[in-house]
């Protein structure tokens, strides 16, 4: 007999775009061939968890069907490109979206494996070289995974400095007029071992919009020539770089390019979360964004969050668009529909999450347990209670509506960035995290290791009273990231490579 090893599949879905179609085509395949839930991730795709062996082919070939695909969705090629989710925001957001959009077509891997293995593609009768297939990648692809993500300040929601090569828009007079460059973030690390580390990108230049290309296919080929083969702990692009120096990468970039990047032009974030509830957009259309905490789309007794949004499927006209924050706009509403679509979000009680703490409003847990193999502690099925018990705290020191940043990771991979939150939890054992403090508010900053291996009686006793104390002495508008390193609670990070420096 045939064991039933169960699989995860990832959707490729640059900048986290899907139809009503595809969200009844997804709903219905987890529904069908999965374990009855959807996980909206955070690099704005979904994710179908519980899949028998024997009917991954189905799977897939339905989200084929939906004209989506999983392509480069894992494996060491560039990923799932996180943009601004919502376009409709105003002109120059929808432009940023088609270079995006663009630039994650054109650095999609070229094989043919895919369409042969899974959608059952005739082979091609003479196999050709691999290089040949793949100028960019070459024959052996990267030694790593490769991310990209793309932000319209003031909103830094892809934490552009999280990802191996990070573009800013910038916009003058209305206009999109580049991007600047942000090279080398990533977030994994290993416990225990200080030669790996979060690390933030840093800026290098700027480019015009349709040099982007160019400037990412350039970095991956250094990346591709550079990177560590030998080791896979040190071979994401932030080693390369922190290795060799920033300048070295800047000079083999300008080789490789054969013209310049100009100088960064100035830039502001002031947030890395969401904006919730109705906004208008440009065109007269309407985005309601929704809190899904943790990104998992499922039905309970007293939440039928899976159920709403199908019911909002079957009418919506827009789009829905995924966040890097877990969470879900649905877009593109014109005026007329609004009502009939505010009527569902009602029905379902879909607001009621979204109207919840700033703490939890702005909290991020990865996946973990049960399904994470790589999962050391809880994450997704604990953070929720977590937040619960410090809303008590929160709602004791005034502070129940603070935007606060707080994320939760099972392991030191960092899927939830949870080295960029103002609280930061990295799981170590069953019940045991890593608590971390000093994150920017608008992920322009690393936390650093506040105290190792506590469970939840202690955390509640550490952040007690810092959090009384933040309410009691903070400055006006300062954030918690911003306040425990005035007081002296934490020192400042400047970059990864003084990360594990207390
Ligand atoms: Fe991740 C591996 C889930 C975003 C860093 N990640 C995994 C795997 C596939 C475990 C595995 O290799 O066996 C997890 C599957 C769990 C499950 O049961 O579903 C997993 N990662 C996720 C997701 C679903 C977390 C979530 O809660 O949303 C995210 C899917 C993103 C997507 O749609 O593509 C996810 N992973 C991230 C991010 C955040 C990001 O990309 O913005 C990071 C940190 C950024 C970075 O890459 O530096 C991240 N995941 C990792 C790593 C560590 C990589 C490293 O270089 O250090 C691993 C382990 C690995 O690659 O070997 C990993
Ligand atoms: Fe799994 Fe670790 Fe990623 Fe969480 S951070 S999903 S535990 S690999």
């Amino acid at each position: 007999l045939e064991p039933a090893y169960q699989f995860m599949v990832r959707v490729r879905l640059p900048g986290g775009v899907a139809t009503p179609d595809q969200w009844l085509k997804m709903d219905e395949l987890a529904h069908q061939y999965g374990n009855g839930t959807l996980r909206l991730t955070t690099r704005q795709t979904f994710q179908m968890h519980g899949i028998l062996k024997w009917n991954m082919k189905k799977s897939i070939q339905g989200i084929n069907e939906a004209l989506m695909d999983t392509i480069a969705a894992c494996g060491d090629v560039n990923r799932n490109v996180m943009i601004t989710p919502n376009p409709y925001q105003s002109e120059y957001h929808q432009e940023v979206y088609e270079y995006a959009r663009k630039l994650s077509d054109d650095l999609l891997p070229k094989t043919r494996a895919y369409h042969e293995i899974w959608l059952d593609e005739e082979k091609v009768a003479e196999t050709p070289k691999q290089e040949e297939v793949e100028p960019m990648y070459g024959a052996l692809y990267l030694p790593r995974k490769f991310k990209i993500g793309v932000a319209i300040p003031p909103a830094n929601d892809v934490d552009v400095f999280s990802q191996d090569i990070g573009y800013i828009a910038v916009i003058e007079d209305g206009k999109l007029k580049g991007f600047n460059v942000a090279v080398g973030g990533g977030m994994g690390m290993t416990h225990g071992d200080q030669q790996t580390y979060p690390q933030l990108g840093r800026v290098i230049g700027f480019c015009k919009p349709d040099q982007m290309v160019d400037v990412a296919e350039k970095l991956i080929t250094i990346q591709r020539d550079y990177g560590n083969r030998s080791e896979r702990k040190y071979a994401r692009f932030k080693y390369t770089i922190d290795k060799r120096g920033l300048d070295w990468l800047v000079t083999e970039l300008h080789n490789r390019l054969g013209w310049q990047l100009d100088v960064a032009k100035p830039f502001q974030f002031d947030h890395n979360g969401d904006r919730y509830g109705w906004t208008k957009g440009i065109r007269g259309r309407w985005h309601f964004t929704l809190f899904v905490q943790n990104g998992r789309i499922k039905d309970d007794a007293d939440y039928q969050l899976m159920t709403g949004l199908r019911e909002i499927a079957k009418v919506h006209t827009g789009d829905f668009r995924l966040t890097g924050n877990q969470n879900v706009i649905i877009s593109n509403v014109p005026t007329a529909k609004k009502k009939q679509l505010t009527a569902l979000i009602e029905q379902y009680g879909l607001s009621d999450g979204t109207y919840t703490s700033g703490l939890r409003r702005n909290s991020m847990a990865c996946v973990a347990f049960p399904t994470c193999g790589l999962a050391m502690a809880e994450s997704e099925r604990y953070l929720p209670s977590l937040v619960t018990k410090l809303e008590y705290v929160l709602d004791d020191a005034g502070l129940k509506d603070e935007d606060i940043t707080i994320r939760m990771a099972g392991c030191p991979n960092g899927c939830s960035r949870a080295a960029i939150a103002e609280i930061g939890f990295i799981g170590k054992a069953p019940g045991k995290y890593n608590l971390y403090l000093g994150a920017g508010f608008a992920g322009e900053r690393l936390s650093k290791m506040y105290k190792e291996n506590i469970g939840e009686a202690e955390i509640l006793d550490t952040l007690s009273p810092i959090i009384h104390e933040y309410s009691k002495s903070r400055t006006e508008n300062e954030r918690f990231g911003d306040f425990v390193i005035r007081s002296g609670y934490i020192k400042k990070t400047e970059g990864g490579t003084d990360f594990h420096k207390s």
